[in-house]
């Protein structure tokens, strides 16, 4: 039925909108059907729309509520976020967790580059003050297929569950729009548990045990029938120590070629961020003086570029710490615990973020077993840190290359998946990760 999401600019299920016809396509035919099968229809806009007509006021919310444009350089706003989140934020299926994204994290990913706190959107208890609902978005710029687009990237949708079934979470969605449409933004990226009309791309999270005896205690891990702890522990060992040559933590000095890097990587690919060296900045390297507080961790493999190039060191004409290394591949993870509800403990989880490799433009017929295998080296070191560094679970989506290495890894496919969708913008679905591709 989605009768909300029936009034808005989203390709609907098995039919299409009339769309892309500026000048033609307005709100009031927004909706009616065409015979063009969707799939053939080019990507564009679901609906024009023009700055003027945007509403300059918020609509009004029920008695007893109010908005807030919340300030997260305030930490007790970050905080009152925090305190939201941790009570009523995503669970699993089963209500056994449920993510607890720390204050730090919250500043992290609500502040990147171009941030605006007016799309930082609160509903209070007018009484109170009390926070009850929250929604966030942060500019973007994405391409799909062949388009780069100006998108926010929204996040973060959430309601106090004594608040839950009335109705709320459409006027929070047409607030964000409204103040996104105010910054001449018409586009959104955003991803969800739940089906609506209409996930671009879907997406499996991935879960490597790396303490399976702490995932069996919070029942995160079930024992295997045949099995054993034992064996199961035996399973997931890793060594102490990283295999990688060259392999260190990414430093201020790496922005540029891990942006290069990245970016080339990320062509290959349907849909991905367009990332500037600002973005990368914040993205990766870790600004965090309390290691407590640290949410993200990077690594680059540099190899002297006396090494990449095999040359002959002749002499001592050249000073080798005079020639720049090349970063060939980087690696990145961020932590973001989960709540056992019964337990009333944490789940440390590391989730495998951005990362890129030479080995995936090397001129060969071989380029994708040699991607397998670089992968599976730089993944293998991704686990053995993150388990020094005390993580429980490593997480990752069936995204990227990911597919490439998960099963290697020891990876095992979670319930649930993670749905893609484009706000307004028409596109064929985008299959994932590069053994399903279909666009080459
Ligand atoms: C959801 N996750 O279908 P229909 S993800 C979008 N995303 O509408 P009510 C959702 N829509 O079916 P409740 C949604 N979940 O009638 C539900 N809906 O068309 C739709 N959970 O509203 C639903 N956070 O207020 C229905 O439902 C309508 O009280 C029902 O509130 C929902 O952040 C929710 O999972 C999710 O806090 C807020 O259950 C609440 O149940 C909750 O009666 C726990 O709403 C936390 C949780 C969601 C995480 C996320 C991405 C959100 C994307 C929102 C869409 C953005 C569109 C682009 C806007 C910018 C455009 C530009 C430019
Ligand atoms: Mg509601």
């Amino acid at each position: 039925s989605y009768k909300f999401w029936a009034t808005q600019p989203v390709t609907r299920f098995g039919m299409s909108l009339l769309g892309n016809f500026p000048g033609l396509v307005t709100a009031a035919n927004h909706g009616r059907i065409e015979d063009e099968p969707e799939s053939e229809r080019p990507d564009g806009p679901v609906r024009e729309q023009k700055l003027e007509d945007v509403p300059k006021q918020g609509a009004d919310l029920v008695d007893g509520f109010e908005w807030d444009t919340m300030d997260l350089d305030d930490e007790k706003q970050i905080n009152e976020v925090y305190d939201l989140l941790t009570n009523h934020y995503v669970e699993d299926n089963d209500a056994m967790f449920r993510f607890n994204y720390s204050a730090a994290f919250i500043n992290w990913a609500l502040k990147s580059p171009g941030w605006l706190k007016s799309w930082h959107v609160g509903v209070r208890v007018s009484a109170s003050k009390k926070l009850v609902a929250f929604i966030s978005g942060i500019p973007v710029t994405l391409k799909v297929r062949n388009n780069d687009l100006k998108c926010s990237e929204i996040n973060f949708l959430c309601i106090h569950k004594k608040l839950r079934a009335k109705r709320l979470a459409p006027v929070l969605i047409k607030e964000i729009t409204r103040r996104c449409n105010l910054e001449e933004v018409w586009n959104a990226i955003y991803t969800a548990g739940v089906v609506l009309p209409k996930p671009i791309s879907t997406c499996r999270y991935y879960h490597r045990s790396l303490d399976w005896l702490k995932l069996y205690d919070v029942g995160f891990s079930p024992l295997p029938v045949k099995s054993t702890k034992a064996r199961q522990v035996s399973r997931y060992a890793l060594p102490v120590n990283t295999g990688t040559p060259g392999l260190r933590h990414m430093e201020g000095k790496d922005v540029d070629a891990v942006q290069v890097l990245l970016r080339k990587y990320l062509d290959r690919f349907d849909l991905a961020p367009r990332l500037n060296k600002a973005d990368i900045e914040h993205w990766l390297l870790n600004k965090d003086n309390n290691p407590e507080d640290r949410v993200v961790w990077s690594y680059v493999v540099e190899v002297s570029t006396l090494d990449y190039f095999n040359l002959p060191v002749i002499n001592n004409f050249v000073s080798i710490t005079k020639v720049d290394g090349k970063i060939t591949d980087f690696f990145s993870f961020y932590k973001l615990e989960s709540t056992a509800l019964k337990k009333n403990t944490l789940v440390r989880a590391a989730y495998l973020f951005y990362y890129a490799s030479e080995t995936a433009f090397i001129e060969s017929p071989d380029v994708k077993r040699a991607l397998k295998t670089r992968l599976n080296a730089l993944m293998n070191d991704a686990l053995i840190l993150a388990k020094g560094l005390g993580f429980h679970v490593f997480n990752a989506l069936s995204l990227l290359d990911n597919s490439l290495f998960l099963v290697d890894q020891k990876f095992g496919a979670g319930d649930g998946s993670l749905h893609y969708y484009l706000f307004n913008w028409r596109t064929p679905f985008i299959k994932g990760g590069i053994d399903e591709r279909n666009d080459v």
